[in-house]
């Protein structure tokens, strides 16, 4: 892709309404453009970002068994008087009444609306367990929206629901998805602690908020440094192995602030390793039993004649949210240097000929390096305009590809000034450049 040809409408400098640094990248580079308070469309950049965010979410649902879905962002009223969530959710809901005077809702969430799905259909334990998940706009009429796309009001969440026969079963669909999103976060280079956190408008009585460190976060968070240690690339999606692995992060003391009791956190973790900071929720799982199949009269026959509410589970990703999230993580705002992790990064790479007024042989160069790469698979930005060297630098610092190749003078014969963000320079043939590239990509 020509740069000249692309929709990126890069700012000179950083929009003095955003507070945070990912908000200022957001709108410096044009990856989002404000429509109203909260409420945001999504440029080629930042649309590629979260629609690649949203492919690493889906494979990992997929691999732990939950089946895609996809559920309207117009709810009706009627279900939502069911659970009695309808006046319980206040002003966040955005009610809106069709032409018939029935009253419909924008979706802030899917509970409802999926045990409805379920109950037509399912009727005996042995179509259990079912993991249901989709990835839809959601709408929530936040008080405060803010920090652009970080607190909207339309936001882009994957929700997952799970339906089981009894507690025990349900704590097994919950430790998957607890795993997964261990998994999914760790695929978009983020570390991300699971914390036990309140359940709000959700219910029940157990729950992880998944938190990233950033100190302009909203969550406030107690914890023991230790945990950020552990791993579970060793977990597997059996019973005793996901238990093991829950346990591994619940030995250590982590939790948002609604959960925070100073004693019980002195008396628990060393001072030296304790840890209060800030963080952003990415990611948040509930266990919450038959709260919603009990209101909304959902059973399944059980052996033996019996029938039972089933148990059921909810699990939340901001997508959206993501994207801010890891420029947080990732972008260095004095330097202004992004760097996206290859597995969501909007170009693999930059390619940066220096074109003098009559002489387009770099660009020549240029176009025949990215025949090669597109054979390869990867997906090149050529700053093909003719401005100076350091603001064609700058801008594709911003745009934040990986790796840069630039094309100038001292790119004679086969050897070509080959950067990976961060590094050093190195002079690299364009075979050893795309070895290197596939390689980082195949470990995505
Ligand atoms: C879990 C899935 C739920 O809604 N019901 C279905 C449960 N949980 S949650 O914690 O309220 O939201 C899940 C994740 O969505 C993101 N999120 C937001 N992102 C952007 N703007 C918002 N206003 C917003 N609200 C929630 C968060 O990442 C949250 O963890």
């Amino acid at each position: 892709m020509y740069l000249s040809e692309s929709f990126i409408p890069i700012l000179k400098n950083n929009p003095s309404e955003a507070k945070i640094k990912s908000h200022q990248l957001m709108l410096r580079v044009g990856m989002i453009k404000q429509a109203s308070a909260g409420i945001y469309s999504w440029l080629p950049l930042g649309f590629k970002v979260m629609k690649k965010i949203e492919g690493i979410v889906r494979q990992e649902q997929n691999k732990i068994g939950a089946q895609e879905i996809l559920m309207p962002t117009i709810q009706s009223s009627e279900i939502w008087k069911e659970s009695g969530r309808y006046d319980d959710y206040g002003e966040e809901m955005l009610r809106i009444t069709d032409r018939q005077k029935r009253e419909m809702l924008y979706g802030p969430t899917n509970e409802e609306q999926v045990t409805e799905i379920f109950r037509s259909s399912i009727k005996s334990y042995k179509s259990l367990p079912q993991l249901l998940y989709h990835i839809q706009w959601k709408f929530r009429d936040e008080i405060r929206p803010r920090f652009g796309i970080m607190r909207g009001r339309e936001f882009y969440m994957k929700d997952a629901y799970s339906f089981d026969v009894s507690d025990e079963e349900a704590f097994f669909s919950y430790n998957k998805f607890f795993l997964s999103y261990l998994r999914t976060f760790k695929r978009l280079s983020l570390t991300a602690i699971p914390m036990a956190a309140d359940t709000g408008p959700i219910g029940g009585n157990l729950s992880h908020e998944f938190v990233i460190l950033a100190d302009t976060g909203e969550s406030k968070i107690f914890t023991d440094k230790r945990i950020f240690e552990l791993d579970s690339s060793n977990t597997n999606l059996e019973k005793l192995s996901l238990e093991n692995m829950r346990k591994k992060y619940e030995q250590f003391y982590a939790v948002t602030d609604e959960k925070f009791n100073k004693e019980e956190f002195e008396k628990i973790v060393s001072e030296d390793n304790r840890l209060i900071t800030k963080g952003i929720e990415v990611g948040h799982i509930f266990y919450f039993g038959d709260k919603y199949s009990k209101a909304m009269a959902t059973s399944v026959d059980l052996p033996g004649g019996k029938k039972d509410f089933v148990k059921m589970g909810s699990y939340g990703i901001g997508v959206s949210r993501l994207v801010g999230a890891i420029i947080e993580a990732k972008y260095d705002d004095k330097k202004e240097i992004m760097k996206w992790p290859l597995s969501v990064a909007p170009y693999d790479i930059a390619l940066i000929p220096m074109i003098n007024k009559n002489d387009n042989t770099a660009l020549q160069k240029a176009n025949n390096i990215n025949l090669e790469l597109i054979k390869n698979d990867i997906d090149a930005i050529i700053d093909d305009t003719d401005e100076n060297f350091s603001s064609k630098v700058k801008k594709m610092n911003l745009i934040g590809a990986p790796f840069q190749i630039i094309i100038g003078k001292k790119s004679d014969g086969d050897l070509l000034e080959f950067k990976e963000i961060g590094k050093e320079t190195q002079n690299l043939p364009l075979k050893k450049i795309v070895e290197i590239i596939t390689k980082q990509k195949s470990l995505i």
